[in-house]
C-alpha cells in the first residue's frame, strides 16, 4: 500500500520493497500494489486489505516531509497509530515503511538503490512477521 504524496520518493521505496521481496523469494504475481492519496489514508486501506483475508502481510509506504506548519505531526502520528491499529485489529502484520523526515534529501538517502532503502527493510520485516504469525498460529 503506497501513498502518492511525494511519489518521487515513494516510487523508490516501492522499488526497494519489490527488490527485497524478490530477494526473499516472493513472486511478483503474489504482490498486490495499491495506491492511496497520502500517508494519512494508509491505515484504512491497509486494514481493508488485511481484512479481505487474501494477504500474509501488508507493507505501507509513504514519505512525510516536515513543512512550516503542524500538519506534519498530525499526518505522521495518525499514520503510525493507524498502521499499528490495523495490524492489531486484523492479526495480519502491517509494516510501517513510512519515512518521516525534515528534508527531501533525508528522504532520498533512505530510499536508495540497495538495502539502504526503507522499503527493503519493510519487505524483510513483512516476510519475517508473516512466517512468525503463521508459526505461532500452528
Ligand atoms: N501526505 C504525505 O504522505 N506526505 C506528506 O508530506 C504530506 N504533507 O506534507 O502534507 C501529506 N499530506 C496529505 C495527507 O496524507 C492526506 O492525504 C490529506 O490530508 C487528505 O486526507
Amino acid at each position: 500500500m503506497a501513498a502518492r504524496f511525494n511519489d518521487h520518493v515513494v516510487g523508490r521505496l516501492r522499488d526497494g520493497t519489490r527488490r527485497g521481496l524478490a530477494r526473499l523469494g516472493v513472486a511478483d504475481a503474489d504482490i498486490i500494489e495499491s495506491w492511496v492519496p497520502g500517508a494519512f489514508e494508509l491505515p484504512l486501506a491497509a486494514k481493508v486489505l488485511a481484512q479481505a483475508g487474501k494477504v500474509d502481510a501488508v507493507i505501507c509506504l509513504g514519505t512525510v516531509i516536515r513543512g512550516d506548519t503542524p500538519h506534519f505531526d498530525y499526518v505522521c502520528a495518525e499514520a503510525a497509530r493507524g498502521i499499528q491499529q490495523a495490524q492489531l485489529d486484523t492479526g495480519v502484520p502491517v509494516m510501517f515503511g513510512v519515512l518521516t523526515v525534515d528534508t527531501e534529501q533525508q528522504a532520498l538517502e533512505r530510499a536508495g538503490e540497495g538495502t539502504d532503502n526503507k522499503g527493503d527493510e519493510a519487505a524483510v520485516g513483512a516476510v519475517e512477521m508473516a512466517l512468525l504469525v503463521r508459526c505461532l498460529r500452528g
